[in-house]
């Protein structure tokens, strides 16, 4: 188990099996698990502080040992090699960092290349960007397929009071690029608990980044 995913984290050892044989796994809709999994990882607050908006409450949190598990995915045993298509499950938290939702991190794809996402439990929102800044949300709930185009960043958010369960599946050579949006200050929408359910509000670490304009 590893607390960071890392693309050589995903490129764990494939038996030989599942890498030149057919197979099948068995996704439980309601806990979001993948059986038999090829491996995991676990998303704490601490391996995404800079994600978060509000960096007062991270560090609060942080230095008083509130350190949540933010997500945890199942990764199938598929080998991160072009032709391959990856998949994995991922199970959200629910709560929030001060007002903001528990997410994921958001990446591009190095490879410019499609996503599809099946939402199986919970409640949430995708937030997608695309390279020339344009902005689509879509809802996550049970049974919803989202398809990511080629170039957009993507990034999942638990808006319900229970685990958000989901499962997606990308090229094996699509590599996860993390640095573009974190080079921008992150995404430019965030999504925060507001009184009447999720509110989108414009990322103020935009602003960090980019300075006065
Ligand atoms: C989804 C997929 C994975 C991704 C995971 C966590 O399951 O998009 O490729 O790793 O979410 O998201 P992130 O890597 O952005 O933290
Ligand atoms: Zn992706």
């Amino acid at each position: 188990m590893h607390s960071e995913a890392s693309d050589a984290e995903f490129d764990h050892d494939v038996s030989v099996l599942a890498a030149s044989r057919p197979f099948q796994v068995v996704l439980d809709f309601t806990t979001g698990l993948l059986t038999p999994s090829g491996g995991s990882f676990v998303r704490r607050l601490s391996d995404m502080a800079s994600a978060y908006e509000d960096q007062e409450v991270v560090k609060r949190m942080l230095a008083s040992g509130d350190d949540p598990v933010i997500y945890k995915s199942y990764c199938a045993d598929v080998p991160h090699e072009p032709g391959h298509l990856a998949f994995l499950t991922t199970i959200i938290t629910p709560g929030t960092v001060g007002s903001e939702f528990f997410m994921t991190k958001g990446h591009h794809h190095y490879r410019d290349s499609a996503e599809l996402y099946l939402a199986m439990s919970g409640e949430g929102l995708m937030i997608m960007e695309s390279h020339e800044g344009d902005f689509v949300q879509q809802e996550l709930v049970p049974s919803a397929l989202v398809y990511v185009p080629p170039g957009w960043a993507h990034r999942t958010v638990n808006t319900g009071s229970g685990r958000l369960t989901f499962m997606a599946a990308y090229f094996g050579d699509a590599g996860h690029d993390y640095a573009s949006m974190e080079s921008m200050g992150g995404f430019s929408i965030r999504v925060h608990r507001g009184d009447d359910g999720p509110q989108l509000r414009p990322s103020t670490s935009r602003d960090r980044v980019e300075g006065p304009r």
